[in-house]
């Protein structure tokens, strides 16, 4: 009787384990990772690679980049499409619709869509023109998207911006460099 007895709580337990083994009321905290191979645009010279680390409401992007204008602040920003349904892409020589030899941001907007997160505080690029970056954000403070509001980053792009015109002028908005996120497998 004592061994049926036994037997009977051993089961019971076992049910308790497995139990809260399919408790999808958890917290789990997954981490993500992205990667994007950043390739010149508008003929700049300028490439690089991004990392994005997403944990929790944390996320993490580092930045290398060469070839950008050296001593010059360049503008960085994840961009997307609205709602991010859609894939966004880096623009072809074809984006250049007024065909004056430069891709601006809004000749872009079309295949890499609007700024989702600008990544702050703009890097200076060093005097041979290294960028090298990284910050968390917060997702959902600071005037921050929240996770929903990105989305799935393996559709946004990494697009750095700046380079010096025909005159010699920097002009901080032209797009130098642009990579597709995508997710990494860890
Ligand atoms: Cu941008």
């Amino acid at each position: 009787m004592k061994i049926i007895k036994t037997l009977f709580l051993s089961i019971l337990l076992l049910g308790f384990v497995s139990c809260d083994d399919d408790d999808d009321n958890q917290v789990i905290e997954e981490t993500f990772n992205f990667t994007a191979q950043l390739s010149e645009i508008n003929d700049s010279g300028a490439n690089g690679t991004a990392a994005i680390t997403v944990e929790g409401d944390n996320l993490t992007v580092v930045v290398e980049a060469q070839g950008m204008t050296p001593g010059e602040a360049h503008p960085q920003h994840i961009h997307g499409l609205e709602n991010g349904e859609e894939n966004a892409t880096c623009p072809p020589e074809s984006a250049d619709t007024n065909e004056d030899g430069i891709i601006t941001i809004p000749e872009g907007a079309p295949f890499y869509g609007d700024v989702i997160l600008p990544l702050g505080d703009f890097p200076t690029a060093d005097a041979n023109g290294n960028i090298s970056y990284e910050k968390t954000f917060i997702l959902g403070e600071n005037g921050n998207p929240t996770a929903e509001d990105l989305a799935a980053l393996q559709n946004r792009v990494i697009v750095l911006h700046g380079m010096n015109d025909s005159d010699d002028a920097y002009v901080p908005t032209t797009p130098v460099a642009c990579g597709e996120l995508e997710l990494s497998i860890q």
